[in-house]
């Protein structure tokens, strides 16, 4: 499962260049049975399988006899939900092992034995925690430095300051009648600026207001907000709703 989306493009690339290196270990390399059995029914009774403690032990002991500061995240919707903060945070590890639960997920143990931090990347169930994976290592390390074209892209990403991007736009200027915001044909980059935080905090306000509770305001934002929230008011006073 991890072969093509490493290969390709800025992993990929990142991959050659040495900003990261990602190393996959075979959990049932660590069986000591013929068959290789990395699961078992659950004690008491019940659905599905449980993934047995001493392969992953084993596994993750290999790994932390070469490096015991590596930080050990296991990826389970009863994690903490992941967002641009926390990957930040995580982005500055050094070394990650992030253990791909299957099944039910693993013997309880495994967490209170060998896991540092529990990670989700939604509320939602996966058949496997790998393409959960997969989505920590692409966000985070598109924030090392080297890995984007421009680093500086990575500074304003969405969530950057927790709010939303502003709208974006590219050749043509009129597409099918749809044209460019003239502000942004106008060279004026103050203006550009203030257009660009204003829209942020439109899309902010009304997609994702628990964001703006986060969010660094400055007075001239909460005015613009308040404009933004009035003008909402009156166009939907005005459509009658
Ligand atoms: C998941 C998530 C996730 C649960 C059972 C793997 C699956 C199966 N991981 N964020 N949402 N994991 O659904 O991280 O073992």
């Amino acid at each position: 499962m991890f072969s093509s989306p490493f290969e390709a493009s800025i992993l990929g690339k990142a991959i050659e260049k040495g900003r990261i290196e990602i190393r996959i270990v075979n959990i049932r390399d660590f069986t000591s049975d013929k068959h290789h059995v990395v699961d078992d029914t659950p004690y008491g009774g019940g659905q599905g399988m449980v993934m047995k403690v001493e392969p992953i032990a084993r596994a993750i002991e290999r790994v932390k006899a070469e490096s015991p500061s590596a930080w050990t995240v296991y990826l389970t919707p009863q994690g903490r939900s992941l967002n641009q903060e926390r990957a930040r945070a995580l982005s500055s590890k050094a070394h990650l092992i992030l253990l791909c639960g299957r099944y039910e997920g693993v013997d309880e143990r495994v967490r209170e034995m060998f896991v540092d931090e529990e990670v989700s990347i939604g509320d939602y169930v996966l058949t496997g925690g790998e393409l959960a994976a997969m989505v920590m290592v692409d966000t985070l390390s598109r924030l090392l430095p080297g890995v984007l074209g421009c680093d500086q892209s990575a500074e304003e990403d969405s969530f950057s300051d927790s709010l939303l991007e502003y709208p974006q736009y590219t050749r043509p200027v009129d597409f099918r009648g749809h044209s460019v915001p003239d502000v942004l044909l106008s060279g004026n980059h103050e203006a550009i600026l203030r257009w660009r935080r204003k829209e942020a905090l439109r899309r902010t306000a009304k997609r994702r207001p628990d964001l703006l509770a986060k969010a660094t305001l400055s007075e001239t934002d909460r005015k613009v907000i308040d404009e933004i929230l009035q003008s909402e008011e009156t166009r939907t006073r005005g459509d009658g709703v």
